[in-house]
């Protein structure tokens, strides 16, 4: 049955192939993470249905690859968080409603789950899969496929002529009842080689997800919406013995973990460090910290965490001023930022510090942090370690979270539906509120150009040393960085300029 040109009524019955398709889901240079989010959902449906993962960034003919399965799919799955994924899940969805009218489109992921009545309204939706999405994605398949309604099929929403119906949210799932991780679903080769050729990567490096949620309640974050601020972790055991196999199925020097919160849970951390030295799972891993809590670690953890091969931490510091860090309700001081890079120096570590400048703060009043108070901070840490990297992000109001309501109220402008919701990202919105462009400009020199010189990683140290020719230039650019940055004077900035004429991306990882 049909409405204003919309199918309501999807019967499946007699299809045998699920197409899970995971959008680019960011505007610019970054590197591929692992569309971890489709395995998951894949997994309880292995053996009943013929699964195809399809990922724009890695899969070759990305797009013919989903349409010739059409014919024989029971839905197309599309993940998205806010912004450009949408975008890029929306073309998609455009050319499967062009090619075949009658597959349903399924979504999920972060920002289908914070609007599930917005995305169902739009065109490229019928189906949206709340929250955590294994049982709900199985259950809407086995109804799809067995020509049922999805009346009572819980965390789901789905369109009907009469109004966007959100049928009762599913209880969260403890994450250690979920399926591993179906790798093999993916083309984990291929993204790894993608990574290493395009972001000159040296080794090979792939994502895992050992937890889930975060006990904070940092103002600008999704996680505490969609996960009530409750964390669970994978037994210890089970991660060691899951990265051990995908260590050995694709030969992997690196690991990193994609957990909001690693570290929340000491004894799961010091066991699972056991583990890996036990058992000789032999690589470099990264993985978050909160900045009040890795520095409080046991001296005797620390040193299991170093020993079984934690290379970098990624801490979410994101500010050095204390009414800030209290406007974000981060839970953390700049004295545990110090005493975390502190720690990291201390037990060989490798730290990751990212900040965000631009928090709200109401019209016509100065901000409590400018950027160069940051760029300042960032000196102090550097100072400590050299091993610290940093990045400065822009302040982007992401829905669900109280600083997003602070925004809207202060003026920002609300997306009301899943298209416009397509253009809010971060690379786009040019005009924030709270950073001036002469800042953004700033910080995309410092973030691309001026640290990664000024205070250069294992790679670059290596061209400065032994690099023959090559190293002429490099040292040259390297002196000039570290002079800008110790004087702050960053203006008439040739070096840049030709710099960014000669070499188009600077990307510079952050794990
Ligand atoms: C990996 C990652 C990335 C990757 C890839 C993004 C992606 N789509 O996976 C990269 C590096 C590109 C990235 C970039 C950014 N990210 Co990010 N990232 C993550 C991270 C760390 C892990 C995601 C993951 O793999 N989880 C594991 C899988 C198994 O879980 P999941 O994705 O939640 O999927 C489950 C459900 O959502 C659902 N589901 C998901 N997809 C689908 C699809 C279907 C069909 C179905 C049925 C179900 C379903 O089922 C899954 C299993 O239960 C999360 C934080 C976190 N720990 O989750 C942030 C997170 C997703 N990122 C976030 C943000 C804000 C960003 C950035 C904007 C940061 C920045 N300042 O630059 C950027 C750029 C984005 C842009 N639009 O331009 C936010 C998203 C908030 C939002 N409203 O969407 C998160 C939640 C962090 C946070 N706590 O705020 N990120
Ligand atoms: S510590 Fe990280 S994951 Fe936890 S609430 Fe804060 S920003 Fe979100």
């Amino acid at each position: 049955m049909a409405s204003n040109g919309r199918k309501t009524n999807f019967d499946r019955r007699g299809k045998s192939k699920v197409v899970l398709f995971f959008p680019t889901p960011a505007y610019g240079h970054y590197r591929i993470e692992l569309g971890l989010a489709l395995a998951v959902v894949a997994a309880p449906l292995e053996g009943r249905f013929d699964l195809h993962l399809i990922d724009e960034r890695v899969t070759p003919n990305y797009e013919q690859e989903v349409l010739r399965h059409l014919d024989d799919a029971v839905c197309v799955g599309i993940s998205s968080i806010t912004g450009y994924q949408i975008k890029r899940g929306i073309a998609m969805a455009r050319m499967v409603r062009a090619v075949d009218p009658e597959v349903p489109i399924v979504w999920g992921g972060y920002h289908p789950s914070l609007f599930p009545e917005q995305t169902c309204e739009s065109e490229a939706c019928d189906i949206v899969c709340v929250g955590q999405g294994d049982v709900t994605f199985r259950e809407i398949i086995e109804k799809l496929s067995s020509g049922q309604p999805l009346k009572g099929v819980t965390g789901c929403a789905y369109w009907t002529p009469d109004g966007v119906v959100v049928n009762e949210p599913r209880p969260l799932v403890n994450i250690n009842e979920v399926l591993p991780a179906p790798y093999h679903l993916m083309d984990v080769n291929r993204a790894i080689e993608l990574n290493q050729k395009q972001n000159h990567e040296k080794v090979r490096t792939i994502e895992f997800h050992s937890s889930q949620g975060c006990p904070g309640k940092c103002g600008y974050c999704a996680d505490a919406q969609l996960f009530q601020r409750h964390w669970t972790g994978l037994d210890a055991e089970r991660v060691v013995r899951e990265v051990k196999h995908i260590v050995e199925t694709y030969d992997l020097d690196q690991v990193n973990f994609s957990d909001a919160n690693f570290f929340a849970n000491q004894k799961r951390v010091k066991a699972i460090c056991e583990g890996f030295i036990e058992q000789g799972v032999n690589i470099r891993w990264v993985a978050s910290a909160r900045p009040d809590t890795f520095h409080r670690y046991n001296p005797e953890v620390l040193e299991l965490i170093r020993e079984s091969g934690c290379k970098r931490i990624i801490v979410g510091a994101e500010s050095a001023a204390a009414p800030v860090l209290d406007l974000i309700n981060k839970g953390a001081t700049a004295e545990d930022h110090l005493k975390s890079a502190q720690v990291c120096r201390d037990y060989g570590i490798g730290g990751t510090f990212t900040f965000i400048t631009g928090f709200p703060h109401p019209p016509g009043t100065p901000p409590q942090e400018t950027t160069q108070d940051l760029l300042n901070f960032i000196e102090k840490l550097k100072q400590i370690h050299p091993d610290i990297r940093t990045k400065i992000f822009v302040f982007t109001p992401y829905p669900g979270t109280p600083l997003y309501e602070l925004s809207v109220k202060y003026g920002v402008p609300e997306p009301a539906s899943l298209e416009e919701w397509a253009d809010y990202n971060p690379a786009t919105m040019k005009e924030s509120l709270w950073v001036e462009p002469w800042e953004r400009q700033m910080i995309e020199k410092v973030n691309g150009f001026y640290y990664p010189f000024a205070y250069p990683n294992s790679g670059m140290q290596q061209t400065l040393s032994n690099g023959g020719l090559k190293k002429i230039p490099y040292q040259v650019l390297h002196s000039l960085a570290l002079a800008r940055v110790r004087s702050h004077f960053y203006r008439f900035p040739v070096e840049w300029m030709l710099f960014k004429k000669l070499k188009k991306d600077t990307f510079e990882p952050i794990a």
